[in-house]
C-alpha cells in the first residue's frame, strides 16, 4: 500500500480533476485553447488547470483573464518588466498589472487567443508562470535588497532561483511537484528584519550562527525508507569552536479562511547548501503525505499536526537522507522591519537603490515602461519588488541620484509618500476576484486620503485591506488589518470589515488578532480615525491648529 492511499480515504473534487489529468499537461495545449477561444473550451481545463502555466479565468470578467507570473526573489530586469508592459498595453484600459503580497507581477486584461504569443515572448526573455497557481509552490521571496545590503548575512537571491529551478525544472515546468495537496508557500530571508514575513510561510529558513560543538547528525530509524538507495549519510562534525551560518527551518505558517497559524521550528539548523535538498525533502513529503481530503485542512499545518511535528521531522530525513542539527539556540532576526522606501546606501561604495511606492501596488503600462527607463538610465537595468507591493531600483550611482530624483515618475511613486499611504498594502478584491466581499484597492486609496487630510502622524502605521478571510493581503502581520465581511445594517446587506489589530513584523514576528467584528465600510472612517489617534499617536489636525 503507498503513502498516497493510506491517507487519502476519499477524494474531493479537485483531487479528483487532478488525478484524471496533471494541470501542467495544458501547456501543450495553449495553441488549441487560443483557437477554440475561452468560451468553447473545457470548462476545468479554463477554470482550474490554466492555473498551472499561471493563467486565471475571472469570472468576475470572463474573456479578460489574469496571469500569474513567477519572480523568483522579486527580481526582474528592464527588458522583462518591458515584455510585460507591452502585453498588457495591447488591452488598453483592461490592461494593468498588480504588484502581489509575494514580490510577484500579475497581469490584467488578458486574451486567451494572445496566450501563445505571450508565452513566446516570455520565454525569450527568460520569464515563467509556470505553476504560479492551485496546488503548486508559489512565488518564492528572499530579502528585497540581498546583494545590496551591507548588514545582511547572506545573499538570498541565488538560493531562491535554485529553488525555483528545481520545483519547475528551471522555468519549463515539473511535474514531481504539480500534484501537491495544496499550494505551498517558501521565504528565505538573510537579513535581519524578516522583511519577507517568515512567520506565515510554510517552509521559511531564517539566519541563525550555530557553534561549532561537534553536534554530528542520526538518522531516527523509522520506517519509512530514503528516498536515496545509499545509507543515509550524516552531517560531518561541525569544526569547533567555529560559528557556521546557515539557517533554523520553520515550518507549517499558514492563513485560510478557516485557521491561521505562525510557522514552529523544526527544530532543524541547515547550512545553505542543503537549503535545495531540504526543499525538496520538505515537499517530497507534503506530497506523499499531506491530507487530500479536505481541502480547507490539506495545508502543511494540518499535515504536521497529525504527525505530530517528531515524526514530520523524521519523515523528512528519511527523504534527506541524513538526519537534521538541531536549532541554533537563537535566530539573527533582531531589527524592526524595512520598508525600504527612500534612498540608501548599498555595500557596494558609491552605489544606492531607492524604493518608491507604488499606491496599492497598481501599475499601468506606460509605469512599467518607464520603470525599465529608468532603470537602464539610472541603474544596472534591475528592477526589485517588496511584499509591501511596492518597486525597488538598485545600483543608481551617487553623481546620477540627484537627477534620478527629478524624474516624473517619482512624483506618483514617490520616495517620500504620506505616512499612510506609505505602508498600505491591499489585496485584489471584488474588481476581479470572486472571492472577494468587498472592493478593496480603490477603498483603501480613498480611505487613507480620508484619513490623511484630517489626522497627523508621529508613526507609520501599516493598514493591510484584504477582501475575504483567504487573507491574500496578510491582515494578520498589519499594525490595522481590515477584513472583508458581509454585514447588515437597516436591513440591508452592506460591505463591511472585520478589524484586526496586533500584527508584529521583523524581530519578534507574531500574528494579529480580530478585535472588532462587522463595521459597515460606510461607517469605518471616524472608527479608523479613533483608532489612529488612541493607538497610534494620531493628533485631529482642527486640535493642532493644522489646516488641511
Ligand atoms: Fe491569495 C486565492 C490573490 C497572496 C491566501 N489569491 C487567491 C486567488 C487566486 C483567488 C481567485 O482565484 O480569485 C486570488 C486571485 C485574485 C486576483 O485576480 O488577483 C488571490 N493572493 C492573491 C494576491 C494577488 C493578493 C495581492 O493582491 O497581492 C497574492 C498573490 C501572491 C503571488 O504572487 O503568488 C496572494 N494569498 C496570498 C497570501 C499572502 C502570502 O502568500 O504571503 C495568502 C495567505 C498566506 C497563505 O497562503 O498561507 C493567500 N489566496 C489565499 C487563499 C487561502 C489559502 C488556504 O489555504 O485556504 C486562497 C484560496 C484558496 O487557495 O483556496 C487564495
Ligand atoms: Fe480575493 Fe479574498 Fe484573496 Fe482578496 S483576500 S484576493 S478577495 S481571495
Amino acid at each position: 500500500m503507498t503513502d498516497t492511499a493510506t491517507t487519502t480515504p476519499s477524494l474531493n473534487k479537485f483531487e479528483k480533476f487532478k488525478a484524471e489529468k496533471d494541470g501542467l499537461a495544458v501547456k501543450a495545449e495553449i495553441e488549441k485553447f487560443a483557437s477554440l477561444g475561452w468560451e468553447a473550451m473545457d470548462e476545468t481545463d479554463r477554470d482550474h488547470r490554466l492555473k498551472w502555466v499561471g493563467v486565471f479565468f475571472r469570472p468576475v470578467t470572463p474573456g479578460k483573464f489574469m496571469m500569474r507570473l513567477r519572480m523568483p526573489n522579486g527580481i526582474l530586469t528592464s527588458h522583462q518588466m518591458r515584455v510585460l508592459a507591452e502585453v498588457v498595453q495591447r488591452y488598453g484600459e483592461d490592461g494593468y498589472a498588480d504588484i502581489t503580497t509575494r514580490q510577484n507581477i500579475q497581469l490584467r486584461g488578458i486574451r486567451i487567443e494572445d496566450l501563445p504569443d505571450i508565452f513566446n515572448k516570455f520565454e525569450a526573455v527568460g520569464l515563467t508562470s509556470v505553476q504560479s497557481g492551485m496546488d503548486n509552490v508559489r512565488n518564492i521571496t528572499g530579502d528585497p535588497v540581498a546583494g545590496l545590503d551591507a548588514d545582511e548575512l547572506f545573499d538570498t537571491r541565488e538560493l531562491v532561483q535554485q529553488i525555483q529551478d528545481m520545483i519547475t525544472n528551471n522555468g519549463v515546468g515539473n511535474s514531481e511537484f504539480t500534484n501537491l495537496p495544496r499550494k505551498f508557500n517558501i521565504a528565505i530571508t538573510g537579513g535581519r528584519d524578516n522583511s519577507v514575513h517568515a512567520e506565515i510561510n510554510d517552509l521559511a529558513f531564517v539566519p541563525a550562527f550555530k557553534e561549532g560543538n561537534g553536534e554530528l547528525g542520526v538518522v531516527s530509524g523509522e520506517e519509512e525508507p530514503a528516498i536515496s538507495s545509499s545509507s543515509p549519510t550524516p552531517y560531518s562534525l561541525l569544526p569547533t569552536p567555529q560559528r557556521v551560518f546557515g539557517f533554523n527551518v520553520l515550518v507549517g505558517g499558514f492563513f485560510s479562511a478557516k485557521r491561521c497559524d505562525a510557522a514552529i521550528p523544526l527544530n532543524a539548523w541547515v547550512p545553505p547548501s542543503d537549503v535545495v535538498a531540504v526543499c525538496r525533502a520538505i515537499l517530497e513529503v507534503f506530497r506523499d503525505r499531506g491530507l487530500r481530503a479536505n481541502r480547507q485542512k490539506s495545508r502543511l499545518m494540518w499535515l504536521i499536526d497529525e504527525l505530530g511535528l517528531d515524526k514530520f521531522r523524521s519523515k523528512v530525513e528519511n527523504r534527506l537522507g541524513k538526519s537534521f542539527i538541531s536549532a541554533a539556540a537563537k535566530d539573527e532576526i533582531d531589527w524592526e522591519k524595512r520598508d525600504h522606501i527612500g534612498v540608501y546606501k548599498q555595500k557596494q561604495p558609491g552605489l544606492n537603490y531607492v524604493g518608491f511606492n507604488v499606491p496599492v501596488g497598481r501599475f499601468f503600462a506606460d509605469d512599467m515602461f518607464e520603470i525599465a527607463r529608468l532603470a537602464e538610465v539610472y541603474g544596472s537595468s534591475e528592477i526589485r519588488l517588496t511584499v509591501e507591493q511596492n518597486v525597488i531600483i538598485p545600483n543608481i550611482a551617487d553623481t546620477r541620484l540627484a537627477t534620478f530624483l527629478t524624474e516624473n515618475l517619482l512624483e506618483r511613486f514617490t520616495i517620500e509618500p504620506n505616512t499612510l499611504r506609505r505602508s498600505l498594502v491591499s489585496c485584489t478584491g471584488a474588481q476581479f476576484c470572486n472571492f472577494a466581499l468587498i472592493e478593496t484597492k480603490n477603498r483603501a486609496l480613498s480611505m487613507i486620503k480620508a484619513l490623511e487630510s484630517e489626522l497627523t502622524f508621529t508613526q507609520t502605521v501599516r493598514i493591510h485591506w484584504t477582501g475575504c478571510p483567504n487573507s491574500c493581503a496578510q491582515p494578520q502581520v498589519a499594525d490595522i488589518g481590515l477584513m472583508g465581511t458581509k454585514v447588515r445594517k437597516n436591513g440591508k446587506t452592506l460591505e463591511g470589515v472585520d478589524i484586526y489589530m496586533g500584527g508584529k513584523v521583523g524581530a519578534d514576528a507574531h500574528l494579529g488578532t480580530c478585535v472588532t467584528k462587522g463595521i459597515p465600510c460606510e461607517d469605518l472612517q471616524p472608527v479608523l480615525r479613533q483608532l489612529l489617534i488612541e493607538n497610534f499617536g494620531a493628533h485631529a489636525k482642527e486640535e493642532l491648529g493644522v489646516r488641511s
